[in-house]
């Protein structure tokens, strides 16, 4: 793989850019792999890229139904912050997030990471209490955050209205580190990383079945035929009940649409990202100057992949008391993905009841700023059969009622 730097766009530029190659392959399946990826989203490219990276297993293949990234990881609004109250949600985050603080450099590809800043807003006293609880936990965790007031929050975002009829803004829980990143260009980093270390990225081949001898994995019926595997990672988001089905078990999931929505572009307005999680939005302004605005989810479980209007509806009317500057302008295009969420608002980093399969879902509305770190934890999962970061998310813990509760911190209507 040629590197791309300074250098190699200035050549290109003279040779009327007739030298670049394609980031990656387009490969044929082989018969057998050490290790199969289903799902071509950001864990799962991520759980590839480490599986190579961290342990030399490079005998890989990603399978995509679709195109890569086509799945959440380039649905979602790009929010990243590890600010989360449990002490395990805490240390994945957080190694996610500082993942993402060298992410270009290490894939030598720019995901465009943005450390704007993230401020979840208190507009309740139960929120106060409950953002401060958060602010002390992270101090104990070494997760910097801080506890702002009313007059600060103004300062870091003008266009806010701090005094709302209903929910006056009381103050917020700032990471001045959490941002946002391109999350295609994540998607697109990962794979061009692995294709360069040998793995096969294969789209447009969806899994079938899983098939098993006795009680162990030992391939995969694909709609590009039978390859065989001695490992198998399941990592499809909002399918992964449909996944566990055909390997034989159930998971404690529910798969829901979570939509988002982009004004049209416009100046510079806000150079932070909100989530105000009691009117419930959460924005951005993009680097094109679209306002990118978040809703919660569907109250019905479903597989549809689209919005519905009514949200729009609802979202953009409770931020607009907040933001009134956006009810002057117009919506640009509107998007849904399908997220799997679990009763704890927490993810699932597994092995499963079959031999060889592991499973790593669960991420629900907040997985994008999981990625790198759910790919490094979910790699060592395959590689060892163990990681200190996925001990406490294992899928037993449904049936021992030992239960990860994020649902605050997940800031995202369920
Ligand atoms: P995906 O990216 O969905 O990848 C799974 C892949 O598996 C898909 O490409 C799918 O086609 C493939 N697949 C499924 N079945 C099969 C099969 N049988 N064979 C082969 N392939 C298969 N998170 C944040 O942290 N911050 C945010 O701001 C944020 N905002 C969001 C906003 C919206 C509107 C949405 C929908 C989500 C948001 N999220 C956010 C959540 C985040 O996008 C997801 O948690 C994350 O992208 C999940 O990544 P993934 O790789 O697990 O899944
Ligand atoms: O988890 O930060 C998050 C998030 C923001 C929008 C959707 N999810």
């Amino acid at each position: 793989m040629k590197r791309y730097s300074a250098f190699a766009i200035a050549r290109e530029a003279v040779r009327y850019h007739t030298g670049w190659e394609r980031a990656w392959r387009a490969p044929e399946p082989k018969k057998k792999y050490d290790a199969i990826i289903i799902g071509a989203g950001g864990h799962g490219l991520a759980t590839a890229y480490y599986l190579g990276k961290n342990f030399g297993i490079t005998n890989v293949a990603i399978l995509e139904k679709g195109w890569l990234g086509g799945g959440n990881t380039g649905r979602n609004t790009t929010i990243i912050r590890s600010n989360y109250l449990q002490d395990p949600s805490a240390a994945l985050y957080e190694k996610s997030r500082s993942l993402y603080e060298t992410m270009s450099q290490d894939l030598n590809y720019n995901v465009m990471f943005s450390p704007r800043g993230v401020i979840m807003l208190a507009q309740t006293h139960h929120e106060v209490r409950g953002y401060q609880r958060t602010a002390h936990a992270n101090a104990l965790q070494g997760v910097q955050t801080e506890w702002i007031g009313p007059q600060k929050v103004k300062e870091l975002c003008s266009i806010i209205n701090l005094d709302g009829p209903r929910y006056p803004v009381l103050g917020g829980l700032w990471q001045a580190r959490g941002g946002t990143a391109r999350h295609d260009a994540v998607a697109w980093g990962y794979a061009r990383a692995c294709s360069d270390m040998g793995m096969d990225v294969i789209q447009q081949c969806e899994v079938t079945a899983i098939r098993r001898d006795g009680g162990k994995v030992v391939g995969v019926d694909t709609t590009k035929g039978a390859i065989d595997c001695d490992k198998l990672g399941i990592v499809v988001a909002g399918h992964s009940g449909d996944l566990a089905a055909k390997a034989g078990f159930r998971l404690p999931l529910e798969s829901v649409a979570l939509q988002a929505l982009v004004s049209e572009p416009i100046k510079p307005a806000m150079d932070v990202v909100i989530m105000a999680n009691t009117v419930h939005g959460y924005l951005s302004q993009s680097d094109k100057g679209e306002m990118v605005i978040g809703g919660g989810t569907d109250g019905y479980n479903n597989y549809t992949q689209r919005g519905s209007f009514h949200h729009v509806e609802e979202t953009v009317r409770a931020l607009n008391e907040t933001f009134p500057m956006l009810s002057r302008l117009k919506m640009l295009r509107q998007w849904g993905g399908i997220v799997d969420v679990t009763g704890d608002r927490s993810p699932i980093l597994s092995k499963t009841p079959v031999d060889g399969v592991f499973i790593n879902c669960g991420w629900g509305t907040g997985g994008f700023k999981a990625i790198p770190g759910s790919g490094w934890a979910m790699a060592e999962l395959m590689a060892k059969g163990h990681s200190p970061l996925t001990d406490e998310f294992g899928m037993e813990r449904f049936i021992e009622g030992r239960f990860i509760d994020e649902s605050v911190a997940a800031g995202v209507a369920h």
